[in-house]
């Protein structure tokens, strides 16, 4: 014990003396490292009786915290020192002009997606959002995909395991709206999308604005003027509309929409559609009562054709230079 007493003495006598952080790191040495003083007491024990082993122990390990917390004083008062030393040596000049920090921006995505939900807000629809991991009934039982439709197959759906998968479009986001709230009904989903397809054309993740508007009296006449309405705020021009027909099984009929581009081309900008009458009675709507129209639009799209971008995957090369253009 009085052996203990003094190791700890003479250690804290050497830290009171210490000048450096080196004295510091050599006293930790001597005294805890591999052939320190109390490491060679705490050998030592194994060679006691069993009976007075934790009590000689105990007396060591007391030691050698009061050492470490002495210690570790010590150091953070040199270090202290030495810091307004060294600033008494080399003043820091608070004149000096201080290092560029650079301001981030919003992502193009990110911005066409809130110029695309403003446009609908201002027309009184809400904007619902919901899971990207969703379920296969939400993503397509209630939207009358049929379970031998390619939509499903392996290849373009990531599945996890049991029935859960990444959603592959944001309508499960207006099926659960619809059994939540029921008709009349006047909202977008907008969000991430997720699809096993990766090429020029093509991100395994992109983004969709969906729109679903669910009344009494709805009919396709509408639909046309409120996507001609949308076309027009969201290129801020007259723009020529072709409603094409075309297939979704959650739409019946529907069509593509095409706008006359500058270099009078037709280009392909959405998808749409009445609401199917199996989709309104799975989701609890009486399609007797009611009808409604859905449409649905891929966000990178349009941005490219807003911004002039030629490439898709440019939106997620995370290329600094590129997205600086668009603060
Ligand atoms: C599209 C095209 C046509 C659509 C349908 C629905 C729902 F849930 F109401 F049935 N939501 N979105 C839809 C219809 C989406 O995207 C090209």
């Amino acid at each position: 014990m009085n052996k203990v007493k003094e190791i700890l003495e003479k250690s804290l006598e050497k830290i009171s003396n210490a000048a450096s952080i080196e004295d510091i790191e050599n006293i930790r040495i001597d005294f805890i490292g591999k052939k320190g003083l109390f490491t060679n007491e705490l050998k030592k024990l194994r060679h006691l009786p069993a009976n007075d082993r934790p009590l000689f122990g105990q007396e060591i390990n007391k030691a050698k915290n009061v050492f470490l917390t002495n210690l570790s004083s010590a150091k953070n008062q040199l270090e202290g020192k030495l810091l307004v030393d060294s600033l008494n040596v080399k003043p820091i000049d608070i004149s000096l002009a201080g290092s560029n920090s650079s301001k981030g921006s919003r992502h193009p995505i990110s911005l066409v997606r809130s110029k695309i939900e403003q446009i609908f807000k201002s027309s009184g629809y809400k904007i619902k959002i919901g899971p990207e991991i969703e379920d296969d009934y939400h993503n397509f039982t209630a939207l009358n995909v049929p379970e031998n439709h390619p939509a499903r197959a392996m290849h373009d759906t990531f599945y996890f395991e049991g029935k859960k998968l990444l959603r592959t479009h944001t309508s499960p986001v207006q099926i659960r709206s619809m059994i939540a709230d029921g008709a009349p009904i006047r909202i977008i989903a907008p969000g991430k999308c997720y699809r096993c397809d990766s090429d020029q054309t093509h991100t395994p993740m992109f983004h969709q604005v969906e729109g679903l508007v669910i009344d009494e009296n709805i009919s396709f006449a509408n639909l046309k003027a409120v996507l001609h309405e949308f076309v027009e705020s969201f290129f801020e021009r007259e723009i020529k509309l072709r409603f094409r027909p075309s297939y979704f099984p959650f739409t019946e009929p529907s069509a593509e929409v095409d706008i006359l581009w500058e270099n009078d081309e037709w280009l392909e900008i959405l998808g749409c559609g009445m609401v199917h009458p199996n989709v309104l009675t799975n989701s609890g709507i009486d399609p007797e009562k009611y009808s409604g129209y859905a449409f649905g639009m891929g966000v990178e799209r349009l941005a490219m054709l807003y911004y002039g971008v030629r490439d898709l995957r440019t939106f997620y090369d995370n290329d600094v230079n590129f997205l600086k253009q668009f603060s």
